[in-house]
């Protein structure tokens, strides 16, 4: 089993928690150390790391960023825990610039027609996960039975955590391996990767695949999601974005 032990998502300012010196990390460590000056900050911010990765090896409730079993895969949240949602509870709404503005259960997404992807996972701080499968029902096809309005430009994402957000230009959203996923590595979405549903943009940096989706919302234009308001690519092109060079994944 692989323990990847990340940094919990939420401390820094940066994906890879690094970046704006005045995230809450730096806050926990001065608490942590008193009445300590900002000076002494970054020293206490790396003590501080350590001290959450020891506690996250053996921490159950992934508040801390642990995912265990993940197969290379870290866990990432932006917020410090995220209800669970099932079969009975889970609803994705769609609305917006739409005809038809709808709610699935679960049940009603596995009733509809399900793509398998098997293309390698790359998220911008630079793990790569190769050849995972992901299964679900493509983007295009809500999109259509929605009807999509004249004016509409853009796609926008909603998590269930309450926190973060994605987005794609309508024509991307559209693409034939953009799926609302309900299965990865052939089993039901753990909570952890963002189950019961999530979203999986394959050709793009795995901060676009955004967790615990509960809303799809037609718009005009794209608005710039989490990660997009704090300085990452909004065209998140494996490859081709955030001055970065890895293969693609598709
Ligand atoms: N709701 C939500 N979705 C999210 C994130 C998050 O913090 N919250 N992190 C993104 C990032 S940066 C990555 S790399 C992947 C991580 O997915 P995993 O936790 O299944 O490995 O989820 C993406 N989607
Ligand atoms: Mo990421």
């Amino acid at each position: 089993m692989t323990r990847d032990v990340k940094p919990a998502q939420a401390a820094g300012g940066g994906e890879d928690g690094q970046g704006t010196p005045v995230g809450r990390r730096v806050v926990l460590g001065m608490l942590a150390a008193g009445a300590a000056g900002v000076a002494t900050a970054p020293f206490l911010q790396r003590a501080y790391d350590s001290a959450l990765g020891a506690a996250a090896q053996k921490d159950p409730t992934g508040l801390s960023g642990l995912l265990p079993g993940g197969g290379g895969f870290r866990y990432y949240s932006v917020t410090g825990s995220v209800p669970e949602k099932d079969a009975h509870s889970y609803r994705l709404t769609v609305d917006g610039l739409v005809r038809h503005r709808s709610s699935y259960r679960l049940a009603d997404l596995r009733g509809l027609p399900q793509t398998r992807l098997v293309r390698d996972v790359q998220c911008v701080t630079g793990w790569r996960v190769p050849g995972t499968p992901f299964e679900g029902v493509r983007l295009s096809t809500l999109l259509d039975a929605a009807g999509v309005r004249p004016g509409a430009g853009a796609v926008r994402f909603t998590c269930f955590d309450g926190a973060y957000s994605e987005s794609l230009t309508l024509e991307q959203a559209r693409r034939d391996d953009v799926l609302v996923a309900l299965r990865m590595q052939d089993k039901p979405l753990a909570h952890a990767h963002g189950g019961p549903v999530r979203l999986y943009v394959a050709p793009m940096y795995f901060y676009k695949s955004a967790k615990w989706l509960s809303k799809i919302t037609v718009t005009g234009r794209v608005e710039p999601g989490y990660w997009e308001d704090r300085g990452y690519d909004i065209d998140a092109w494996v490859g081709r974005s955030n001055g970065r060079d890895d293969a693609p994944t598709t």
